[in-house]
């Protein structure tokens, strides 16, 4: 499957001002992401696969994939397109056994060996997790900085998304560095417009793909 990574939603209930994720989900699939995962830490399985069902209605409609963070029952029992694994999630071949060959398994890197350790394993894309420290995930590593991606961009070709930390001020940089496209939760759940942040970063991604930025350099 053919994944569009360049703008790239994780959803966050409690970052979303009290709006149903589902709302959020349509307003930035109208501002223009490409990918969205689902990311529920405290939510029952049975409420989280309702969820699920419900968003992929949604993305399917749009042709954008679901991909479910953590859960590989959870992405099973409901048909997304794919899972998004932590280092100490499933193994990447585990998931994949599960999963089957088309299913899409994304990893998130905290360094270059782990990247590499994902490549080897099969894994379709990365997360560079985090590029920036970030205040919405409390259990993240060092931010691997702008350097982290051109490191790990040199040495790996599957495509990379930057996570942490990234918004309308930054985008342009993770992009130039070398990354495929950004994830980010708070600049677009927490936005007052969903819709108007997830456009505006799409822009600012074009731009810097047609007109480069300063962090080529480090390429
Ligand atoms: N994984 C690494 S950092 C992060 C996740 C889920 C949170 C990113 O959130 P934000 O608000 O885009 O910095
Ligand atoms: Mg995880």
């Amino acid at each position: 499957m053919n994944i569009d990574y360049s703008l790239y939603l994780v959803t966050d209930r409690r970052l979303s001002l009290g709006r149903p994720t589902a709302e959020i989900v349509a307003a930035a699939i109208r501002g223009g992401v490409s990918c969205v995962q689902l990311r529920e830490k405290e939510m029952s399985t049975r409420e989280f696969v309702a969820e699920a069902k419900a968003l992929k209605e949604l993305l399917s409609a749009a042709g954008i994939p679901l991909i479910i963070n953590d859960r590989v029952d959870v992405a099973l029992a409901m048909g997304a397109e794919g899972v998004h694994l932590g280092q100490s999630d499933m193994h990447i071949r585990d998931a994949r056994r599960l999963l089957g060959k088309s299913a899409i398994i994304g990893i998130s890197a905290e360094c270059l060996d782990d990247a590499l350790e994902a490549a080897e394993e099969g894994a379709d894309y990365i997360g560079i997790s985090p590029v920036y420290a970030t205040a919405t995930k409390s259990d993240t590593a060092m931010p691997l900085g702008l350097d982290g991606i051109a490191i790990i961009r040199r040495r790996v070709s599957l495509p990379l998304v930057g996570i942490g930390g990234i918004n309308q001020e930054n985008c342009a940089e993770v992009i130039g560095a070398g990354a495929d496209g950004i994830a980010v939760v708070s600049a677009i759940v927490s936005a007052p417009s969903p819709e108007k942040s997830a456009a505006e970063l799409l822009a600012r991604i074009s731009d810097a793909r047609t007109s480069g930025c300063p962090g080529k350099a480090l390429k």
